[in-house]
């Protein structure tokens, strides 16, 4: 995995070059943001299982999803959706702390699209579930950290689409 400054760094150490204004513009970017990444990391940890509960109830409950025939139907697999929805929240917010995506490549998508089509699991509900929970997270952690969580649930949609 990668963070924000390992990121920069790498890619002047590969040229052997020390880091110019735009990467010292990116790295204090970084720096500037970092009580606000903490900060909402902890509401976000503070607040997990309602997010995760709210974003459900905006986007999946009460449709053919959880009624007999769709995916979610079955105490089962209704816990292994919420527990999926649950590892994208807690990801994404490992990833909005490191200020960057690459967590997400390697412990959560990869692979996870050939798994959701062979057990029939629909990507574009789970889409909707994660922008909703997008939409739950920014009214709680405020528009600034809720447009940096954005970043990284959007990631997801777009590695399951
Ligand atoms: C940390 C990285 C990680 C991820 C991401 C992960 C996902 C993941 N979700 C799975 C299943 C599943 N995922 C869902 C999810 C849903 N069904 C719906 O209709 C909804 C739209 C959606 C929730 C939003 C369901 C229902 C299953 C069980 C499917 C089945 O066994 O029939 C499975 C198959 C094995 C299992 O059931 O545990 C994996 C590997 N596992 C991991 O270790």
């Amino acid at each position: 995995m990668q963070d924000a400054i390992t990121a920069v760094i790498n890619s002047f150490d590969v040229q052997g070059k020390y880091l110019d204004g735009a990467a010292m513009d990116k790295l204090n970017t970084y720096f500037q943001t970092g009580e606000l990444r903490v900060r909402a990391a902890t509401t976000i940890s503070a607040n997990a299982a309602t997010i995760v509960k709210e974003a459900v109830a905006k986007s999946l409950l009460y449709s053919d999803i959880t009624r007999p025939g769709g995916n979610m139907y079955t105490t089962r697999r209704y816990a292994a959706c919420i527990r999926d929805l649950d590892y994208y929240l807690r990801y994404s917010t490992y990833a909005m702390l490191a200020g960057d995506p690459s967590i997400l490549d390697e412990r959560v998508l990869n692979g996870l699209k050939e798994t959701y089509n062979s057990l029939g699991v629909p990507s574009g509900a789970t889409v909707q579930a994660i922008q909703a929970m997008k939409e739950v997270t920014a009214s709680l952690v405020g528009m600034d950290a809720g447009k940096e969580m954005g970043v990284y649930f959007d990631y997801i949609c777009s590695g399951l689409s």
